[in-house]
């Protein structure tokens, strides 16, 4: 029997979850789109029912799972959208560990309450630190070969987690990131375009979500 999924992340389309949501659409997985707010999140971390106190969790029946890439993976496997092949998987984990080390470089530029530091770091990040990951991505990317897709002939996790990450980057809401960055990379902007044209990511995106 198909068990029952629940996936709780905030109200936002952040790589750490909404590729998860984008996957179970894709594959008609039925799931619960929970989105608490921040009380019902701080709520939640008070009584202790997140396992490392951040989101996103995934319920799977009575068993709750954390940790955004190991949600990823659940939720790929069960879509279709996960290599069946230990090589190809891997290949798609690699692209899935970048996206946290990716972001765990933002972390000190987002935790310093100092004006003048934070917006030092964001000029490294902008000008050296994202150019480079970019760079190597870019090499994965061709890697590849040229049909648009990081692992294998077709859409994975992969391809949707470094969407959303690189459409957060360049999306102008990080203060000191311009929205130009990917403009050196083109093998990215248009890995960005194929992914956003996806047939199931559009019927995601124009899906009714009228209650
Ligand atoms: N290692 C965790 C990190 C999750 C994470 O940083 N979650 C953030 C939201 S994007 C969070 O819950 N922040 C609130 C907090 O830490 O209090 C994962 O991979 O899921």
């Amino acid at each position: 029997m198909t068990p029952a999924l629940r996936l709780i992340y905030f109200d936002f389309p952040f790589w750490r979850a909404e590729p998860s949501r984008i996957a179970l659409f894709i594959g008609d997985i039925p799931f619960e789109d929970v989105r608490p707010s921040r009380e019902e999140f701080l709520r939640m971390k008070r009584t202790g029912e997140l396992p490392y106190g951040q989101l996103p969790v995934l319920d799977v029946d009575d068993v709750r799972i954390a940790q955004s890439v190991a949600i990823a993976r659940y939720c790929g496997k069960v879509s279709g959208l996960y290599p069946s092949d230990a090589l190809q998987a891997a290949r798609c984990d690699e692209l899935l560990d970048t996206a946290t080390q990716i972001t765990q470089d933002l972390g000190p530029s987002m935790r310093s309450k100092d004006p003048e530091e934070k917006a030092r770091l964001r000029q490294n990040l902008a000008q050296k630190i994202f150019p480079r990951w970019l760079g190597m991505l870019e090499a994965r990317l061709e890697a590849n070969g040229d049909n648009g897709f990081f692992v294998g002939e077709s859409l994975t996790m992969a391809d949707l987690i470094i969407w959303r990450l690189l459409g957060w980057l360049r999306g102008g809401i990080l203060d000191g990131i311009p929205t130009d960055l990917l403009d050196p990379f083109p093998g990215l902007l248009g890995h960005q375009e194929t992914v956003g044209q996806h047939p199931g990511v559009v019927a995601w995106m124009t899906r009714d979500t009228t209650p």
